[in-house]
């Protein structure tokens, strides 16, 4: 007992004098040796407690093994990362990194889905601008956090404007709306809510789909699997595929649906296609999760240009009564891309069910971005609740909707008089943002190249990237890589 409250008085004092920062192997071991032995002294001699030491000690060995250690950062030869590889560039957000590095006064950039003026330039509507100033002016408020689900107006304001102001699912208080990160962020959110919540963890992406959606929800916990879509051949839906994959998904997966202008493709089920969609997926109680990053209906070319146009696919899983999820973005319909503002909702079965759902949802976001952003969903809350910001909003958005469509009609027409080879008429029937060209990757790398023209591989263009001055290059461009040029 004697000898081992020295040996405990020993390594105290050993503990004592190692200097923090120079555990070199011996102190580390002999630092365990003194913990272990201070227990031993605790509780004496138990068997125990002696493998509880040595198994004190073997947690340490790799740590002392290695003479060398030192925490001091100058000493380290090299970068504690020196084994990273250079990760590649993000195939959408990457083509704009490679554009800006072009020094060419022709070059252009249809990559990123931002609208753009006829100038070329980024726009922001006269409407944020206008609300900006209000709020700026409004000397009572503040830079607060705001809660953990965001802005109550913004919230509900949003599931008003993609469900519909007389939805039931609304006036039950069956939907739970929580801001987030922009459309990115409300997808995650809600990736990581199934992954921990939900029976099924498979969800099933449309082929092809935006790039990012893989990524989001492989990190959020779910496995990634995917249903057939588009059709090369016809430039259409693969309807057939489409119905054929859902209906072999095992009951409870989740299905991702692009609301509307599926990216990249533009091409949409008609509402009849809609309705057998939504039939099938109840009928084998499959999840919806809708991404709704274009609702604006003028995007997506209906012709009544009404803003609830675009939701209805939305409305009608709505109208059954069932449960879906819906990640809304505001980037591209009012412009607010680095603003981060979006939300996701969750339509629950019943109020009790809806306020639970919400709950979670708090714990899952806390961690992650602990509250959102207050600027950006100040300024969507004033537009929406304001009849008459609401009607500058839409006329702003007529414009945009209008440049593209004429896009479309003037690099069809281009491409018609060059008599450039191939049908060409899905640039004017696609909808949305995109044209998914049907060019391949080595004819794009081409007009890279040589034109200066930047896209993405696969062949999408951004329609609201191009101008009536720039679509001749385009044109020109489209011809010689599919004349031989590529
Ligand atoms: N969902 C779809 C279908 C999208 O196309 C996009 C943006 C998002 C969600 C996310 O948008 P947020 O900005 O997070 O609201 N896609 C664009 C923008 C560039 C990008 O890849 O983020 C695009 O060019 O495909």
């Amino acid at each position: 007992m004697k000898e081992q409250k020295k040996k405990v008085a020993r390594s105290e004092r050993k503990v004592a004098e190692t200097p923090a920062l120079e555990f070199c192997g011996r102190e580390v071991r002999e630092l365990g040796v003194g913990v272990g032995t201070m227990l031993g002294a605790c509780f004496v001699d138990g068997r125990g407690l002696n493998t509880l030491a040595r198994h004190f000690i073997s947690a340490l060995e790799p740590m002392a093994s290695n003479d060398g250690i030192s925490a001091s950062p100058t000493a380290a030869s090299d970068s504690v990362f020196n084994h990273l590889v250079r990760a590649p560039e993000d195939p959408i957000l990457g083509v704009t990194v490679a554009f800006n590095k072009d020094p060419s006064p022709v070059k252009l950039n249809l990559g990123v889905g931002a609208y753009r003026t006829e100038e070329g330039k980024p726009l922001v509507l006269n409407v944020v601008r206008k609300v900006e100033q209000q709020l700026i002016n409004d000397l009572s408020r503040n830079k607060e956090y705001i809660p953990i689900v965001g802005l109550a107006d913004f919230n509900k304001l949003s599931a008003k404007l993609i469900f519909g102001a007389d939805s039931p699912a609304i006036q039950e208080n069956r939907v739970t709306t929580v801001q987030c990160l922009s459309g990115t962020g409300s997808l995650r959110v809600g990736g990581e809510f199934l992954a921990k919540h939900y029976h099924h963890r498979t969800i099933y992406l449309p082929t092809p789909t935006w790039g990012n959606h893989h990524k989001v929800f492989n990190l959020a916990g779910l496995s990634v699997k995917t249903y057939r879509y588009y059709a090369p051949a016809t430039r259409g839906l693969d309807f057939e595929g489409l119905l054929e994959d859902l209906g072999a998904a095992p009951s409870g997966s989740i299905i991702l649906l692009h609301a509307c202008a599926h990216n990249p493709t533009g091409v949409d089920p008609t509402l009849e296609q809609w309705e057998q969609i939504r039939q099938l997926i109840r009928l084998k109680a499959l999840l919806p999760f809708f991404d709704s990053a274009y609702q604006a209906s003028l995007f997506c070319g209906f012709a009544s240009g009404s803003l609830d146009a675009d939701a209805q696919p939305v409305r009608l899983f709505v109208a059954d009564g069932g449960e879906l999820l819906l990640a809304q973005s505001y980037a591209k319909n009012l412009g607010l891309y680095g603003e981060r503002v979006g939300a996701l909702s969750i339509v629950c079965k019943s109020p009790d069910v809806a306020s639970r759902v919400e709950s979670q949802l708090k714990l899952v976001i806390r961690p992650m971005f602990s509250s959102p952003p207050i600027h950006g969903a100040s300024i969507v809350a004033a537009i929406l609740k304001d009849g008459d910001l609401f009607n500058e909003w839409t006329i702003e958005l007529k414009a945009m909707a209008d440049r593209i469509i004429s896009m479309r009609q003037q690099l069809f027409d281009a491409l018609q008089s060059r008599g450039t080879p191939g049908d060409w008429s899905h640039i004017i029937k696609q909808i949305g943002m995109f044209t998914f060209t049907g060019l391949n990757a080595e004819q794009v790398s081409f007009m890279t190249n040589e034109y200066h023209i930047y896209m993405t591989s696969d062949g999408r263009i951004s329609m609201a990237g191009l101008s009536s001055k720039t679509v001749p290059h385009l044109a020109d461009a489209i011809h010689a890589a599919v004349t031989g040029g590529a």
